[in-house]
């Protein structure tokens, strides 16, 4: 298996998913700042997904699968023994997936492609940060009230992705002053050796 991945975008999320399950993974790098997008090895990127983003998951038997939240479904389902998702048809499930569809619609696509590119305008810009500061207000809640990680007692998948977009928040200044769980949470997420080899392997700078 082939994980196409640029560093510390929302591809670490199945990455993490894929050490916290065991599963060996190929990385190949593919940078994004290209256009057209090329990978490591240097073929044109739009050739593996035509919409030109990672995360893309290369199957032994050459099936690409897209999308963050349905690459970490499948690896997590390779290895349910490791509890990184309930079982499909469960309700379990169908919160679980509540929260992945809420970090990708509502966290994940303000913060990017909003907040990394200044030339949108500082309106645009505002705009996102008021939305992200509501939804993560919510998140707050939900982690105060419970936790400790999104689906109470176990990590799951969300939490890789989670973990992974809202560790942006230090490079486009969005302000995490006022969720003092969530950035307890964040820490206990960044402690996991899962998460820090992945982070590793990325070339990103480790939690302390
Ligand atoms: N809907 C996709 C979005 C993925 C996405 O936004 N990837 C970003 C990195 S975080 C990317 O590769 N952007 C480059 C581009 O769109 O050209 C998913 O959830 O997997």
């Amino acid at each position: 298996m082939k994980l196409y991945y640029s560093a510390g975008a929302c591809s670490l999320s199945p990455h993490i998913v894929a050490v916290e399950a065991g599963i060996a993974v190929d990385l190949e790098r593919v940078s994004l700042t290209k256009t057209p997008h090329t990978t490591g090895s240097g073929t044109d990127f739009s050739a593996v997904n035509p919409n030109g983003y990672v995360p893309v998951l290369e199957l032994d038997d050459g099936t690409l699968l897209t999308e963050g939240p349905a690459i970490v479904q499948y690896l997590a389902d390779l290895k349910p023994e490791s509890g990184l998702a309930p079982p499909a048809g469960t309700m379990a499930r169908v919160h679980l997936q509540a929260w992945l569809n809420f970090i990708a619609t509502e966290l994940h696509k303000m913060y990017s492609p909003w907040l990394f590119h200044d030339e949108y305008g500082a309106q645009a810009q505002a705009v996102a940060r008021n939305k992200i500061a509501e939804r993560l207000r919510y998140v707050e809640t939900h982690l105060a009230a419970g936790g400790p990680f999104l689906a109470g007692e176990a990590f799951t998948v969300a939490d890789a992705y989670l973990f992974t977009i809202v560790s942006w928040s230090r490079f486009v200044d969005v302000d995490l002053s006022s969720f003092p769980s969530l950035r307890a949470y964040l820490e206990r997420v960044g402690r996991r050796p899962a998460v820090r080899e992945a982070m590793k392997a990325e070339g990103l700078k480790v939690p302390a």
